[in-house]
């Protein structure tokens, strides 16, 4: 068998406006293919997506999980001790962080983070029409984590141009990449300081990480190389998994009737709707040898873009794929990745959907779109700028 090469650049505009129609064509083109305009292999149904993020030791992360091969170019930034490693290293960076990323320090943090949520929507919703991005996707985050990390006050809003710039890296050097950069100049600097040990408030998640990092013998610079992952990867995520959450309530009213009668679905509704349209769109790997797939041979040293969110909707996986609906079984989307590398902080994502939803339910009967939702073109994300809505009261 062949493979089909395909003239799709999936980072230019046209692309990144409507990905879900043209992730369409690269299913239906074979189970790999060959994209020219960025010269790589790429991937976008469900069953090899999921295999290849599973095989951690034919697809690395440690030469960088955007377009830029490290093994050949220098990153833009010092990599993820997490994201942009391999193992061993990053099952012992990765051991640190989940003792710190834990369930029960989530459980600690629930009532505080609940209260902001009720103190949040009580507001917005006497105001009957906001913003669903700017006002809730974009503010509850900034409420409850940037505290939880324990990052100064002052410059807060530099996390959030900070992490756009980091998901427009993955992608090649295009504009969008190079906006993004040159908006967040001043951030990365502001990161930097925040990551190190005198900056972090005491009994934060950023001190038990440097404490933790020094234990497991880490340096430093390390450590704060750690905390700069949390800042990296919990704000952007959340802030477009909760707008986008909102515009799939928006889009689908019976499913807010479903989840109010049903207030336990609270729990399950950010992982449909990451099913659904996931936040983080790809991911790249690269092959450390030769593989087979489907008749075709990936050389060494390549490539390989990985379409999450092309499998997510994948019709040979899922019934309706594009259906957003609280009564599916979730399990096996790829929305958070799958295998060695997946989420970190999956659990805080789902605790601040499920906390929004919560202290919503009560207070409000129906969401309805008052405009068209503006999206944010980014390399990696789907991202929204606006999402007009009015809600009537309960
Ligand atoms: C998942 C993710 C995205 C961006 C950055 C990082 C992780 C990191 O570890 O820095």
């Amino acid at each position: 068998m062949s493979l089909p090469a395909l003239a799709i650049d999936p980072f230019d505009e046209g692309f990144l406006r409507d990905p879900a129609t043209h992730h369409v064509a690269l299913r239906d083109a074979g189970p790999v293919v060959w994209l020219a305009p960025i010269q790589c292999y790429a991937m976008a149904r469900h069953a090899e997506v999921s295999a290849a993020l599973a095989d951690h030791a034919t697809y690395c992360s440690g030469r960088g999980v955007g377009l830029a091969d490290f093994a050949r170019e220098t990153p833009w930034r010092p990599p993820s001790l997490l994201l942009e490693t391999d193992r061993p290293r990053h099952d012992q960076t990765r051991g640190l962080m989940n003792k710190v990323v834990s369930l029960r320090a989530l459980q600690a943090l629930r009532p505080v983070w609940s209260a902001r949520a009720h103190e949040l929507a009580e507001r917005l919703v006497a105001r009957r029409r906001f913003d669903a991005v700017t006002d809730l996707g974009e503010a509850y985050p900034m409420l409850v984590f940037p505290d939880t990390v324990g990052v100064p006050q002052e410059g807060r809003e530099c996390l959030l141009r900070y992490a756009a710039a980091v998901f427009n890296a993955f992608g090649p050097r295009n504009a969008i990449f190079d906006e993004g950069e040159a908006a967040a100049a001043d951030a990365v600097g502001w990161v930097a300081n925040a990551c190190r040990r005198e900056s972090l408030a005491k009994g934060s998640w950023g001190t038990a990480i440097h404490s933790a990092a020094a234990d497991a013998g880490c340096s430093e610079a390390e450590a704060e190389r750690l905390v700069r992952s949390l800042l990296s990867a919990g704000v952007d995520t959340t802030v477009n998994g909760i707008g986008i959450m909102m515009l799939a309530f928006a889009t689908f009213p019976e499913q807010w009737a479903k989840l109010r009668a049903e207030p336990k679905l609270a729990r399950r509704a950010l992982d449909e709707s990451l099913r659904w349209d996931s936040t983080v769109q790809t991911f790249f790997r690269t092959t450390t040898r030769a593989v087979d797939i489907a008749g075709t041979t990936i050389p060494e040293g390549a490539k390989l873009l990985l379409f999450l969110a092309a499998a997510n909707r994948d019709p040979r996986r899922w019934d309706e794929p594009d259906r957003f609906d609280l009564g599916r079984p979730t399990s096996g989307h790829v929305g958070f990745g799958h295998g060695i590398h997946q989420c970190l902080g999956q659990m805080v994502a789902r605790l601040e959907a499920e906390l929004v939803l919560e202290a919503l339910i009560p207070r409000v009967a129906e969401i309805r779109l008052t405009g068209a939702p503006v999206r944010r073109l980014n390399n990696t994300l789907h991202a929204l700028a606006s999402l007009p809505i009015e809600i009537v009261p309960a």
